[in-house]
């Protein structure tokens, strides 16, 4: 063969090309939507005021943070059941990456910004646009600071003074001070329907005391948790058992730095959010305080459910911004039949429609956030509280569903890259897989949607919203009062009539923005 032509060919082995990766840049100043919608929401001297704080954030999310998080994905937490003379120790090992997204959770106030409450009723948004820049690149540690800032607020709500040193812990920006909660419902028996729990709680004459199992319990590294139970006494020689659940709150280690009269016995096998763990145990006599009034357990403790609903739904969105920030990027980068993705216009649609649908969503889950800080300072209206408790289980439902289908498109159009591990966005949809799982499916939240629409004129009130902001009949409305007027199938309907509701509040809001 001739030696020129065998040279040209081994000079040929390792190609040329390499694609030039993804770059994210700044997230807070390369986020129109994001920038665009404070100007519009937060007065002017608050932005003014908290805007470099949001800017170094917006950097951290590509740089410090988002190295720390994938050191956190890469070690995953592991239980050691027994130390070296055989001593049952359950130490839950997580690596220091995780430990550090929990001392930088607390420096950047994230839980604490919403109970200072420096801006008023504006303090939410802000907390919340730090917490959107923040998921996507903290292995989702938003997860326990959503349980932490559900906890609070129970504390807030309910607690007597007995836990107001707890209130202090998880709102505390000092990480050597700073708590985090867990929020532990689901059982064996249910994680949707919990009334058939199998833990108890007895007085032992000085403490109550829970017995039991519990079947998912995220934070479990953290420092307490909010928990329920049934109390069970002895009267006359019977045990005699509370028909309903109540609310308990238990701090997980003792003061030896073991799990306090319980047993871990195995950490979950996720799908996603591989670096948070989450444990099964048994409550075996662990001290607990009882909140608020007895037996109204799922009441009180929905009180949390509405905030880590909340946390789901801006969490949901930040996951969608990400991924699309990384699709819309590499198609201004990748070439394809002789032009960039983005000059395709089959290419260019799909990212299009990405687009709204995360502004839609972004809309959607922030007007929860705008109400809920009304919500925590008292200026909100009756009929916006109304709003607030209809909008809380909608968002979470429907960013949790359309982001879900989103990001799996957005790894669709990143090609074979977007279903590697190594580029990052694999792991984005398996996590996004939590979001309609993880507290409340699509159906238990449809179902809390018929809940509020039975027992309050929330639904009388979202329509006279909207119509006020549209000004016109809308198809989409006319659907929908169609679908409310058939009495008899509204628990059939529940899913469509709650995802109407999401995509018609979604898409005014952008209208009017
Ligand atoms: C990110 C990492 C994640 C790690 C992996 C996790 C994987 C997933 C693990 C899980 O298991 S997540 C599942 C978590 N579970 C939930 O989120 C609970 C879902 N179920 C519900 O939300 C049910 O609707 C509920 C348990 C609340 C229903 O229980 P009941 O006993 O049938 O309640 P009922 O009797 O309808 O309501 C009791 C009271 O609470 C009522 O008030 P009144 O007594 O005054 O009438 C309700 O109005 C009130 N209530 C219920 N939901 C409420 C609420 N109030 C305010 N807001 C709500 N959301």
């Amino acid at each position: 063969m001739n030696n020129r032509l065998l040279e040209y060919a081994r000079s040929r082995t390792e190609g040329e090309f390499y694609q030039e990766p993804p770059d994210l840049g700044n997230q807070y100043e390369k986020d129109p939507l994001l920038k665009s919608y404070l100007q519009k929401h937060l007065p002017k001297e608050v932005l003014e005021k908290v805007e470099d704080e949001l800017i170094r954030l917006g950097e951290d999310a590509v740089g410090r943070l988002l190295a720390i998080a994938d050191e956190a994905e890469n070690d995953e937490p592991e239980l050691i059941k027994f130390d070296a003379w055989g001593n049952r120790i359950d130490y839950v090992r997580t690596s220091w990456a995780w430990k550090k997204l929990k001392d930088i959770a607390a420096e950047e106030g994230l839980v604490a910004i919403g109970y200072e409450r420096e801006f008023g009723e504006y303090s939410r948004i802000y907390q919340f646009a730090k917490i959107y820049l923040y998921t996507p690149s903290s292995a989702i540690y938003t997860c326990p600071l959503a349980m932490t800032d559900g906890a609070a607020k129970i504390i807030e709500t309910y607690a007597p003074e007995a836990l107001k040193n707890y209130f202090e812990r998880f709102t505390d920006r000092n990480p050597e001070n700073f708590f985090v909660s867990g929020q532990w419902m689901t059982e064996r028996t249910g994680g949707s329907d919990v009334q058939p729990s199998e833990t108890i709680a007895i007085h032992d004459g000085e403490t109550w005391r829970l017995y039991g199992p519990k079947w998912f319990t995220s934070a479990i590294t953290g420092q307490a948790a909010m928990t329920l139970a049934r109390i069970v006494e002895e009267r006359g020689g019977e045990i005699i058992k509370d028909e309903r659940l109540s609310l308990f709150f238990l701090e997980i280690y003792g003061e030896n730095g073991l799990p306090n009269n319980m047993e871990i016995n195995k950490l979950k096998d996720k799908l996603g959010t591989r670096a948070l763990p989450t444990a099964e145990l048994f409550l075996k006599g662990t001290p607990a305080i009882l909140i608020g009034e007895r037996q109204r357990g799922v009441k009180q403790i929905a009180t949390m459910l509405n905030i880590t609903r909340m946390y789901n739904a801006v969490s949901t969105v930040a996951y969608m911004r990400r991924a699309y920030a990384i699709a819309e990027n590499y198609a201004k980068k990748r070439r394809a039949f002789g032009k960039f993705l983005i000059d395709h216009p089959l290419h260019k649609r799909i990212l299009d429609e990405a687009r709204e649908e995360l502004e839609e969503c972004f809309h959607l889950a922030f007007k929860v956030v705008e109400l809920q800080g009304k919500d925590d300072c008292n200026t909100i209206t009756e009929e916006e509280r109304l709003l607030l408790r209809l909008l809380t289980p909608v968002a979470k439902l429907y960013t949790a569903k359309r982001g879900f289908g989103m990001i799996s498109e957005m790894v669709e159009a990143m090609g074979g890259a977007g279903y590697l591990e190594d580029t990052g966005i694999a792991k984005m949809l398996r996590d996004a897989q939590v979001f309609s799982i993880w507290e409340g499916t699509t159906n238990v939240l449809s179902l809390d949607v018929l809940r509020v629409m039975r027992k309050t004129k929330a639904i009388e009130v979202w329509l006279n919203w909207i119509k006020r902001m549209t000004g016109k009949p809308e198809t989409l409305i006319k659907k929908l009062e169609d679908l409310l007027n058939q009495q008899e199938s509204l628990e059939f309907n529940a899913r469509e009539i709650s995802m109407l509701i999401g995509k018609i509040t979604g898409k005014v809001l952008v209208s009017v923005d």
